[in-house]
């Protein structure tokens, strides 16, 4: 017979359950636990069982209720963008344009709106890394006192397709593979370049892909765009186009495509840290907010048409007017609630605002509610608190899934005259779409076509390279041959060559050399023209030297003197940006005097990668013990080939001639124990990176 094994002292095995982990018991029904019903648990440390040993029961609601919670908390994640950081903050206007507009949240210098902005990456799961090279989502949701207005854009200002039925093609040439279930997030394989090389259209975005603008050094550095024409209508009804602008104040900046790579790995939060942490220092990202206005007569003048999403307007011949500025200046207090659940949508306009015949924007209009079905569980997600209107609303919807407005009356039904005081239409303030008459191509026919005038799909991306500076060109040279080198079938990267070859010969032909592959000969419909560069395209170009928002990392050791370290914070706090101080232990050095000094982080887990420019302090004896840490040795070298700015107290040579760096002078390297180091070192840092550098190291060549 089976013996049932009972515990020797039910008591002590009770203390031995409980009290192994201390834990705290409330006094009071205010600070108890309570289920989701609302009564108060009285142990929250051991489900309910028939006896000490013996098999658990059913009944224990508290369990079950707790658990039931935990296995949905996760919902569908997006199926692009799925990766995001949010924040809230404000939209001023700088420049009111009411004789454009006659939305109200831009009609009044200094007027205030509620803002949030949700910034991500397209092609990863919502726990992949930061930094793969993708376009990044810049969706922001103004509260205006007319009703909600989603601006849901991009850091890039083209797109890839014209018309929205190639979207789910293309995003599933970038997502996951259906049968191996990677790669996780990365463009450099054969289905992306497989897909994009059998669509010409897909050009000038690709160029754009493979530019820097994909891996950005921090989310506040990004330029972003609404990419599509948009229209602003003003009182009297009269129509303008407009492309939406946003200009980050602290400047774009983007990362060396090796430091994405390691900063990937070392800290695949990289991007979302940066920014949670800024504005909690009260950092906060800013953004100037712009639009290029263009009556029709002029959109018919272009080289290209004005609905085609695969083409930008160059600032040179439409420049940007900055009407206004967003901060976004605290953080969600829950990620879930507000940057998970937030609901963007390009379809939420205000009176004022309207949309043009792009065909990816008016199918847009119909996908992003459909998502929020699925993604937020029916019909009722507008009443999420991040995704409530802030203006007064009311309708006559009733009912459906998670419905949480409680609505007295008995009357959900207009015309009604049983409730006279209840919500009406208003024809004066109400929402009346623009009065579009029928134009060129919109004939009334039941079609499936191409606009002729969607055709030339290279001129913009040969207009875009040849707009680059020789780093920014370097790099796109670079990005391609590395993408391509991850394509395992030999015919797709030469057909990708091709297209290289109608953009412009030198980028094919150093594609052609880095990769060792030839193209294959295409023949493109409509052969490119060579449109005037573009300067304002140029990132490295257009920057202006700053240190602000920007990291330096000071990496130190034991016997220095803290006073020179101090002197380099206080002059970067000047700038407006930040020393993290770098030791080889996190517990900190012992400087030459005084007490211990902390370290802000250790060597092992603060690669020279996390930082814009990088000091090094040592003490003789310092100087030779960092020569022996591979660690240190990897931090100057890699700070070295990134371009960085990097400042040394001479005692820090050993670590140099480790390094292999002894000999290298630029302006980039500064002696920080000379007079005017610090100085200098601000300087230099203000420029960023040192471009001449890598022409140097690479000897010119690509
Ligand atoms: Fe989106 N897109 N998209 N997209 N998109 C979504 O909506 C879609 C496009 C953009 O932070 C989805 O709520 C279609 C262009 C951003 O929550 C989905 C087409 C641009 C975000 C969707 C496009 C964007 C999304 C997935 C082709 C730049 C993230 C989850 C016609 C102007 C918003 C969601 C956030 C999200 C559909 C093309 C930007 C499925 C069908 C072009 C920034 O509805």
């Amino acid at each position: 017979m089976a013996r049932t094994k009972k515990p020797k002292n039910h008591d002590n095995f009770l203390v031995a359950d409980k009290g192994g982990a201390p834990h705290q018991v409330a006094g009071d029904a205010e600070s108890s636990l309570a289920t989701n019903q609302g009564v108060i648990v009285a142990d929250n440390q051991n489900t309910l069982k028939s006896g000490g040993r013996g098999p658990s029961l059913l009944e224990d609601f508290h369990f079950r209720g707790k658990i039931t919670h935990f296995d949905h908390e996760r919902i569908p994640e997006r199926i692009v963008h799925a990766r995001g950081s949010g924040a809230h903050g404000y939209f001023e206007v700088t420049n009111p344009i009411p004789k454009l507009t006659r939305a109200s949240f831009l009609s009044e210098k200094g007027k205030k709106t509620e803002a949030f902005a949700r910034l991500s990456t397209v092609a990863g799961g919502a726990g992949a890394g930061d930094l793969p090279r993708d376009v990044r989502g810049f969706a922001v949701k103004f509260y205006t006192d007319e009703g909600n207005f989603d601006l849901v854009g991009n850091n890039i200002p083209v797109f890839f397709i014209q018309d929205a039925i190639k979207f789910p093609d293309l995003v599933h040439s970038v997502k996951m593979e259906p049968d191996r279930g990677y790669p996780q997030e990365a463009t450099a394989r054969d289905t992306f370049w497989d897909f994009v090389s059998l669509l010409p259209e897909s050009m000038n975005t690709i160029l754009w892909i493979m530019s820097d603008r994909t891996i950005p050094r921090s989310l506040r550095m990004m330029e972003s765009f609404g990419i599509h024409t948009f229209r602003l209508v003003n009182a009297d009804g009269k129509s303008t186009f407009v492309k939406f602008h946003w200009r980050p104040t602290i400047g774009s900046a983007s990362v060396i495509w090796d430091e994405a790579v390691k900063i990937n790995v070392a800290d695949p939060d990289f991007h979302r840290r940066e920014f949670f942490e800024a504005i909690a220092k009260g950092n906060f990202a800013e953004w100037e907010f712009g639009i290029q206005a263009f009556d029709e007569e002029r959109a018919e003048s272009f080289d290209f048409d004005v609905l085609d999403a695969t083409k930008l307007i160059p600032e040179e011949i439409v420049p940007v007017e900055f009407v206004g500025r967003m901060v976004l200046d605290r953080n969600p207090v829950n990620f879930f609630a507000e940057t998970e659940q937030v609901a963007f949508h390009p379809g939420h306009v205000v009176p004022g605002i309207d949309f043009t015949n792009d065909p990816l924007l008016q199918r847009r209009l119909f996908s992003y509610t459909d998502t929020q079905l699925s993604r937020l569980g029916g019909a009722s997600f507008h009443e999420l608190p991040i995704n409530r209107p802030r203006c007064p609303m009311r309708n006559l919807q009733r009912d459906g899934m998670r419905r949480m407005d409680v609505v007295p009356g008995r009357v959900a039904y207009e015309p009604n005259s049983l409730d006279p005081a209840g919500p009406r239409e208003n024809p004066a303030l109400g929402f009346r779409s623009f009065a579009l008459q029928a134009g060129e191509g919109e004939t009334g026919e039941k079609l499936r076509i191409r606009p002729e005038s969607f055709a030339d799909h290279y001129s913009q991306a040969r207009q875009f390279y040849r707009s680059m500076t020789a780093p920014e060109q370097r790099h796109i040279q670079n990005a391609f041959a590395f993408e391509l080198s991850k394509v395992e079938t030999p015919a797709i990267r030469r057909r990708m060559l091709g297209h290289l070859a109608i953009v412009d010969e030198g980028l094919a032909s150093a594609v052609e050399s880095e990769t060792g592959m030839e193209r294959e000969e295409i023949a493109p419909y409509r052969a490119p023209i060579d449109l005037d560069p573009s300067p304002a395209l140029s990132i490295v170009g257009k920057a202006t030297p700053t240190l602000k928002g920007r990291k330096i990392g000071a990496l130190v050791t034991d016997g220095i003197a803290l006073g020179a370290v101090e002197a380099l914070r206080n002059a970067l706090e000047e700038e407006g940006a930040e020393l993290a101080v770098v030791a080889p232990k996190i517990g900190g050095i012992q400087p030459k005097s005084g007490s211990p000094a902390p370290a802000d982080m250790a060597l092992s887990g603060a690669p020279s990668v996390f930082f814009d420019a990088v000091a090094v302090f040592a003490s003789e004896e310092g100087g030779r013990s960092l020569a022996e840490l591979p660690a240190a040795v990897d931090w100057r070298r890699d700070a070295f080939a990134h371009l960085k700015v990097i400042g040394s107290t001479a005692a820090a040579t050993p670590l140099l001639e480790k390094a292999g760096l002894a000999d290298e002078v630029d302006e980039g390297l500064i002696e920080l124990g000379e007079r005017s180091g610090v100085e200098r070192f601000i300087e230099a840092g203000k420029r960023q990176r040192v471009w001449d550098r890598e022409e140097r190291i690479l000897g010119g060549a690509a």
